[in-house]
């Protein structure tokens, strides 16, 4: 009996050694996927909608055509429908514009048609250094003028800490209306450890509700050790998010430090490596972690080796370009290019880059209601450019 209880138990464990080996990618993701520099299919054209934005990272299409546009320095402006840029919209939180920090990104509430609230993201300075935090307010016009009215915190990142790098940070409203928030985890060797703790918010993806209260279904809330509005966690600097569009999952990119970005799935109570798992290796080399992901990390779906600085994530669900339908988008910011995944189902079979030629760094790829795609080109005198199809 007891030889039996014995050889279930490593029955049992060699089932999980397997499905571990299984899991555990001996190959890092997206390695033998081809990669090409490719040219926009025929008929499709880019074009600009504004410009004169400084270092704009922030973009939410409204109802009307038009849109509110973030610049990382601290303005919001709304752009009209024909790319006219309005004057900076007042109200808006004080932010901490200092290296990556500043007014980061902006999203609609579900219900904005109806209750006129806007999110935005941004490094807030307070007692310890600065973090990511995310404000609501209700978009108010006064004639040719706007304002973010009714301003108030909804979430901080805790705990404070001294660093202009690795903010996150992307807003996406889940299709339940909870709003995830993505949280880097401030690139310094101190903090780096935390993206696998559940007593800060460092390197991780929270869930909140629309009023910044917790839902009592995030995965730690029973945790008394936890910060209850973590939903993921092992996370270093994610910086594009969406909501696949079959499933209403999370996805997001995030950088590796050099080589390594990722893109992830990302699901309830998991974790995704940072800093213990990774393909990528210090600055100048050096070991930071192991490649491969054993049994309760999980791998990314896919991976850059060397890194592009993916940024901005982007579905495409549209025949406005055939060949794109069901393709994942991101920006690449050291990268330089408009990056498209192309699926298969949810793997990965083809990388291309696109609008190279350009020379741009994209800061955010964003789909539009009838097939086109807005991006933010991150520089100085940046940009709102178009790509729509032939038809
Ligand atoms: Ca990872």
């Amino acid at each position: 009996m007891k030889l039996r209880v014995c050889c279930m138990a490593w029955c049992v464990a060699a089932l999980i050694a397997g499905a571990g080996a299984a899991q555990a990618q001996p190959v890092r993701p997206g390695k033998d996927v081809p990669m090409a520099r490719a040219a926009l299919p025929a008929g499709v054209t880019v074009s600009t909608w504004a410009e004169g934005l400084e270092h704009p990272w922030g973009l939410a299409l409204l109802p009307n055509g038009g849109a509110l546009v973030t610049e990382r320095p601290g303005r919001l402006r709304v752009v009209s429908p024909s790319g006219e840029l309005s004057p900076p919209v007042s109200g808006t939180p004080k932010v901490d514009a200092r290296g990556q920090g500043g007014l980061l990104d902006v999203v609609l509430h579900p219900d904005f048609a109806r209750n006129g609230l806007v999110y935005l993201s941004y490094a807030e300075a307070g007692e310890g250094g600065n973090s990511t935090a995310v404000a609501r307010g209700k978009l108010v016009q006064d004639g040719d003028r706007w304002r973010f009215a009714d301003s108030r915190v909804v979430f901080r990142q805790a705990p404070k800490f001294a660093s202009t790098l690795h903010f996150g940070s992307r807003l996406v409203f889940a299709r339940d209306g909870k709003l995830f928030v993505t949280l880097g985890e401030r690139s310094s060797r101190r903090t780096r450890p935390d993206a696998q703790g559940l007593d800060t918010h460092h390197g991780k993806v929270v869930r909140i509700n629309d009023d910044g209260s917790v839902p009592s279904d995030n995965p730690f809330t029973s945790d008394k050790k936890a910060l209850p509005e973590i939903w993921s966690l092992g996370h270093r600097n994610p910086q594009g998010a969406a909501l696949h569009p079959r499933t209403g999952e999370l996805w997001l990119v995030e950088h590796g430090p050099q080589g390594g970005d990722e893109l992830n799935v990302v699901r309830a109570g998991k974790n995704y490596g940072w800093p213990r798992y990774t393909y990528g290796e210090e600055y100048g080399g050096g070991k930071i972690g192991e490649e491969a992901s054993p049994p309760g990390f999980e791998p990314p779906l896919y991976s850059w080796v060397p890194s592009v600085s993916p940024s901005g994530l982007a579905f495409y669900t549209s025949q406005a370009i055939p060949g794109w339908n069901g393709s994942v988008f991101t920006g690449a910011l050291s990268g330089q290019a408009l990056i498209r995944l192309q699926m298969d189902g949810q793997k990965v079979v083809r990388e291309e880059r696109l609008l190279t030629d350009m020379g741009r760094r994209i800061r955010h790829v964003v789909a539009g209601p009838s097939g086109e795609l807005y991006l933010l080109t991150d520089a100085g005198q940046g940009q709102i450019l178009v790509i729509r199809g032939g038809r």
